[in-house]
């Protein structure tokens, strides 16, 4: 726990949770409102949506996506795509300050030359959750993902390398910036059903991105 005080700026820390996972809390507390600003811009081209899995039920979280390839699922799988299922339309382009966040949030967790295709943008709303999970669908097993977490507060569960394993609980605020890769790339994890509130940036939701490299 490394806790960084600069004038103005808001209080920032990294906590390491294990090798190759660090949570950076903070890190994006300044850009956070230009970042759902940025969001809003990429909802207006490819609007929020809630995927069927291929067991064939709704997700409770809606999601979106910006960069050259957009994850989707429906009952045929999931998969990254080029373009919008729902339009057929390219995904739109991947924000200037959401490259440069995570670009400068995956070095600080010693990442260099981070370069992720793809950032998926999630919006929950209270209730909404996402079950104990491992991203595999990317080829790079070492490059990190990189999870921006604005607006409402959420419980992270971060199951380590087995589903059966203890789950460990952590609270996580709007401008806190999650980065995993390496020997802790394949972790289990999710997201508690969200409680809920009211944000100034983000009203009754929680936005949280994520950035992979993809191929
Ligand atoms: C890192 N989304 O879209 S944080 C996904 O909040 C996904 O929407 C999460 O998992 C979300 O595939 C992104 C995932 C997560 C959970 C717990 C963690 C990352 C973590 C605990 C420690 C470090
Ligand atoms: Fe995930």
């Amino acid at each position: 726990m490394t806790p960084l005080f600069d004038g103005d700026s808001p209080p920032r820390s990294t906590e390491r949770l294990e090798e190759g996972a660090v949570l950076l809390r903070g890190f994006a507390t300044s850009q956070a409102s230009a970042l759902v600003e940025a969001v809003a811009g990429v909802a207006a081209g490819a609007p929020f949506r809630h995927l069927v899995t291929p067991g064939g039920y709704t997700m409770s979280v809606a999601m979106t996506n910006c960069g050259r390839v957009g994850w989707v699922s429906d009952r045929t799988g999931y998969r990254y795509d080029t373009a919008d299922p729902d339009t057929g339309a390219p995904w739109p382009a991947m924000p200037e300050a959401f490259l440069d966040l995570a670009v400068r949030a995956a070095a600080e967790a010693g990442f260099v030359s981070y370069d992720p295709h793809a950032c998926l943008i999630n919006r929950y709303l209270a209730g909404a959750k996402l079950g104990l999970h491992r991203d595999h669908d990317e080829k790079d097993a070492w490059a990190p993902i990189v999870s921006v977490s604005l607006g409402l507060p959420a419980v992270f569960l971060w199951g380590g390398q087995s589903r059966s394993g203890s789950v460990r609980r952590l609270r996580v605020e709007n401008g806190d910036v999650a980065v995993w890769g390496g020997p802790a790339r394949f972790v289990y994890h999710g997201v508690a059903p969200l409680k809920d509130g009211l944000h100034p940036l983000t009203g009754a939701a929680r936005i949280n991105l994520t950035f992979r490299k993809v191929f």
